[in-house]
């Protein structure tokens, strides 16, 4: 049985994952109005991404026998300067959710709860890479700065993205 306080933790943290969808469809939306084919579909991928990790949690939840509780989602924003700007945003943001995984962790570690510490090791690792791969493209957009040559092969480059489902949702 799902020790109370990790579930409570556990249904923020789906909030939060949606959230996170939500906020990378609007860029995506953006990016592609503004004429980024790539980036757009880049954040694409992402939103994806980001419906998984909430339905993994929600898969947790319910193998441990805890009760799933959706609450609203909050509003994003719907406007950026640049591509630059979506992924200084997009950092930003990301260094907060590592912050609530590690906080679900220490949850996690403080109620003795093992398989949810288990669990959230995946979480981790993947927001090292996350964090990683979004600090990379800044990189490369402070290179290019106003270069269109340079933006139009970045977009390209991102735009070859796919997605694919994580082991815990392939089967
Ligand atoms: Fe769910 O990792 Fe990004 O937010």
């Amino acid at each position: 049985m799902l020790n109370k306080r990790v579930e409570e933790a556990l249904n923020a943290q789906i909030n939060a994952e949606f959230w996170s969808a939500y906020f990378y469809l609007s860029m995506s939306s953006y990016l592609a109005h503004a004429g980024y084919p790539g980036f757009s579909k880049w954040f694409g991928v992402q939103f994806k991404e980001e419906q998984d990790h909430a339905q993994i949690f929600v898969n947790y939840i319910l193998s441990r026998g805890g009760k799933v509780t959706l609450k609203p989602i909050a509003e994003v924003k719907t406007e950026w300067t640049s591509p630059l700007n979506c992924f200084e945003e997009t950092l930003a943001h990301e260094n907060n959710v590592t912050a609530m995984i590690n906080n679900l962790y220490s949850v996690a570690l403080e109620e003795k709860d093992f398989a949810t510490q288990s669990m959230l090791k995946w979480y981790i690792d993947e927001q090292v890479e996350e964090e990683k791969t979004v600090q990379d493209t800044i990189d490369n957009l402070r290179l290019i700065k106003d270069n269109g040559f340079g933006l139009y092969m970045l977009d390209k480059e991102l735009g070859a993205r796919t997605y694919t489902a994580p082991a815990q949702l392939s089967e």
